[in-house]
């Protein structure tokens, strides 16, 4: 009878004590809600939220509305938030290297399996107060595009705007580099302010740029990364369930990179059908320019980062 007086009253015990301990994470994306960029993370909230209904909780504060893109880096340090989806782009004040992830790309299982994954969390440990816990969109590149038409690969005369992805390699070509976040884009190039701007080959028509735009130049290169970055204290503060059920997410979600195949093709078709150009200036031109723009971005990582630097290249292995 005693026995299974304390046997109940533990049972409930436990129960309370797991129903006290599902935590609520506040979550910000550097992109506006619902496009391409935001896309992949908020279906990745949503699963948290089902997978780990009881345990754990993710509340969607939104897009560059609640958190300006350049310091969603410093929000999620600082715990202002606890989860963010952004770009290393938009924290090298934070991390100067953070401008080479995109240098690397590797399919996530890949760079979980080679060290790279775990070097950039500690990283991320060390600089930015955070875990890294995924990394999306490894095979998708970037582009220039621009509405002056050019016939050789040379920016001069050019103002493009940029972000650290592109600043180098405009500058490197002779361009004058404009840097601003996504959400000035459009006013920019309908001004005049910019002649163009880099972006990746998906999720121009997310903000209407289809229909400032008039050429995308070729050839296609860097990777696209979008990081899952969760405060440190906040990451500690869980229990294994807890992390377990974020971590089965994160991996999920670099899987649905594979969707990324299909959505490139489609956008290239779209952007054709919208009257948007390609300016493609041969295998000959295209290599010497994204030998270059390789070069010109570790030079810069490296001069930045002169220890993670050179480490990072030899994990991207280029
Ligand atoms: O162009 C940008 O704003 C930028 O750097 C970026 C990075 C990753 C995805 C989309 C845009």
């Amino acid at each position: 009878m005693r026995s299974t007086f304390i046997a109940g009253v533990a049972v409930v015990l436990a129960a309370s004590t797991a129903a006290a301990q599902e935590v609520t994470l506040r979550a910000v994306s550097s992109f506006a809600e619902g496009t391409e960029f935001s896309k992949n993370f908020e279906r990745f909230i949503e699963k948290v939220n089902a997978d780990g209904k009881g345990l754990i909780k993710i509340n969607y504060i939104g897009g560059p509305r609640a958190v300006p893109p350049f310091e969603v880096g410093n929000a999620v340090r600082t715990r202002v938030v606890d989860i963010a989806n952004v770009t290393g782009a938009f924290y090298t004040n934070l991390m100067p290297e953070a401008d080479g992830f995109k240098l690397n790309g590797k399919p996530m299982s890949e760079q979980r399996q080679n060290g790279t994954w775990e070097y950039i969390n500690q990283l991320h440990n060390q600089k930015l107060n955070s875990y890294y816990l995924a990394r999306q969109f490894h095979n998708v590149p970037f582009h220039i595009y621009l509405n002056k038409k050019i016939d050789k690969i040379d920016f001069s005369g050019l103002k493009i705007r940029v972000t650290p992805v592109y600043r180098d390699v405009v500058e490197a070509l002779g361009g004058t580099p404009i840097t601003t976040a996504p959400g000035e884009v459009y006013t920019a190039l309908e001004r005049g302010v910019a002649d163009g701007y880099g972006w990746p080959v998906t999720g121009i028509f997310d903000l209407g740029w289809d229909k400032v735009t008039k050429f995308r130049m070729e050839p296609p290169f860097y990777s696209v990364e979008v990081n899952v970055l969760v405060n440190l204290d906040s990451w500690k503060a869980l229990n294994d369930a807890q992390r377990k059920v974020l971590t089965d997410a994160a991996l999920w979600l670099e899987g649905l990179d594979s969707e990324k195949v299909a959505v490139i093709k489609a956008e290239r078709e779209r952007q054709a059908a919208a009257g948007i150009q390609a300016l493609d200036f041969g295998p000959a031109a295209s290599k010497a320019f994204l030998d270059r723009a390789n070069d010109v971005a570790w030079q810069s990582v490296i001069k930045r980062a002169p220890e993670s630097g050179p480490k990072l290249r030899q994990l991207a292995g280029n």
